[in-house]
């Protein structure tokens, strides 16, 4: 276990990996010091942070100066690292393979499907002046629907969190993505109660962290109805 020092995390909290991140810091009470990247203001593409993450994307962790990028990798470090409760990485070969089989699939399904939701209806309508391009969001809203079908119908089969009894890292990342939509009005799992039961779950396991991190998505909805 590290300990006498702080792990730095470079965030914005509007990125749904970064909020994954800052849950699991705050629930696992791991010392730490966020640096904002503010992506709206470019803050990504300055010389300084490209020298420490050249492909310009956060997350971004330094622990003592050993710097990982990709919130996946950064989750796992963590959790191996850190004394953090042995539930969000299992050590058991069967049940860690468990949640490495969710976030390996994660990254070419609920993150693509559910990211590309909110850019058509929130970020795409911002940067061109132009409206939501409805074709598109629903082919968009399509794939998602088969992404939570699977989620309903593989992850969480008879379990309570998508690898298993307790919460792991895998519902981090995938319950932060799916709460991305919600900046722009939409609650994509509005009529998935299976759904609806599992992100209660981790809401309440994360406790307050859920709420200091969505702050942000929060913000972005109330927006967008008050432009309704
Ligand atoms: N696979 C990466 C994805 C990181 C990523 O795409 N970050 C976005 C915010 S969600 C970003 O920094 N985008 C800035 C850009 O691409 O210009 C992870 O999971 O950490």
């Amino acid at each position: 276990m590290a300990t006498g020092r702080f792990v730095e995390v470079y965030l914005d909290l509007l990125s749904q990996p970064c909020r994954a991140v800052h849950i699991l810091l705050a629930c696992a009470k791991v010392p730490h010091r966020v640096r904002t990247v503010a992506l709206r203001k470019g803050e990504h593409r300055t010389p300084e942070f490209t020298k420490l993450n050249p492909m310009q994307k956060v997350p971004v962790m330094v622990d003592n100066g050993f710097v990982l990028t990709e919130s996946d990798a950064i989750l796992k470090y963590l959790a191996n690292r850190y004394d953090v409760p042995e539930h969000w990485y299992p050590r058991q070969p069967e049940r860690r393979a468990r949640v490495d089989e969710y976030t390996a699939w994660h990254h070419t399904n609920t993150r693509p499907h559910a990211a590309k939701v909110f850019f058509l209806e929130v970020l795409a309508p911002r940067m061109s002046g132009s409206p939501v391009d409805e074709d598109r969001l629903s082919r968009a809203l399509s794939d998602l629907s088969t992404t939570l079908d699977l989620l309903q119908s593989m992850f969480l089969r008879r379990q309570p969190f998508l690898c298993g009894d307790d919460i792991t890292v895998a519902d981090l990342l995938a319950v932060c993505e799916l709460m991305q939509p919600l900046g722009g009005g939409r609650d994509v799992l509005r009529d998935r109660p299976q759904l609806q039961r599992w992100r209660s779950r981790v809401q309440s396991a994360v406790g307050e962290s859920f709420d200091a991190a969505h702050a942000v998505v929060y913000a972005l909805r109330d927006r967008s109805k008050a432009k309704l």
